[in-house]
């Protein structure tokens, strides 16, 4: 099911999201419907906070080299933890929770994460580029945090005067998508 999206300034965005504990057919709806939310948004990535629940679930759907979504490369992140992050990165990023708005951010080049399936198995993933960043980018959310909070004083004081304009940047897009599923079993 599409959900709605939670936008700047929402305070629910600003809250710290709890661990997951029950890794059963409620998560997996949940995970199912940010997927639907995301594509529909034409997003890349997205928290669980971003439709209104506040647990330790992100996802990133990471277009490939044909610039395709494909399903197959969905990567589902229960209570991730960063064991290590190197280097530096600066990206221009974009958020479906602040629609419009787009700015440099200065993260790790390169990230490691320990995280649990939706099936409660653990995993670790090594990333660096567009993945490392946008796993960077989600687990902020997952502590209360946007991208604009980490931009400097002078981007922040444009953006604060573009969202009350109420600017909305066009976005090219045209990105295919592929929805099948992979297989996933326990
Ligand atoms: C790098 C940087 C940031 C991330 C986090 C994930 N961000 C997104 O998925 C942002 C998506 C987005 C999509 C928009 O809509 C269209 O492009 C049609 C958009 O445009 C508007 O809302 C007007 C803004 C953001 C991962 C990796
Ligand atoms: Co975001």
């Amino acid at each position: 099911m599409i959900r709605e999206i939670l936008t700047y300034p929402d305070k629910r965005l600003f809250v710290r999201s709890n661990e997951v504990s029950k890794f059963d057919e409620k998560l997996h709806t949940l995970l199912d419907d940010m997927y639907e939310t995301m594509i529909d948004s034409e997003g890349i990535g997205l928290a669980a906070i971003q439709i209104g629940e506040p647990v330790r679930v992100l996802i990133i759907n990471i277009p490939n080299e044909e610039d395709v979504q494909d399903r197959a490369n969905l990567l589902e992140v229960i209570n991730p933890v960063f064991e290590d992050k190197q280097g530096e990165a600066i990206y221009q990023e974009g958020c479906l929770s602040v629609p419009g708005f787009y700015e440099d951010v200065k993260r790790a080049q390169w990230v490691r994460v320990r995280f649990f399936d939706r099936f409660g198995k653990e995993q670790t993933i090594e990333a660096d580029g567009l993945l490392a960043i946008a796993l960077q980018h989600e687990n902020d959310h997952l502590d209360g945090h946007l991208f604009i909070e980490k931009i400097g004083f002078n981007k922040r004081k444009k953006f604060d005067k573009e969202y009350k304009k109420g600017l909305k940047q066009p976005r090219p897009t045209g990105r295919k998508i592929n929805q099948e599923s992979s297989e996933k079993t326990a």
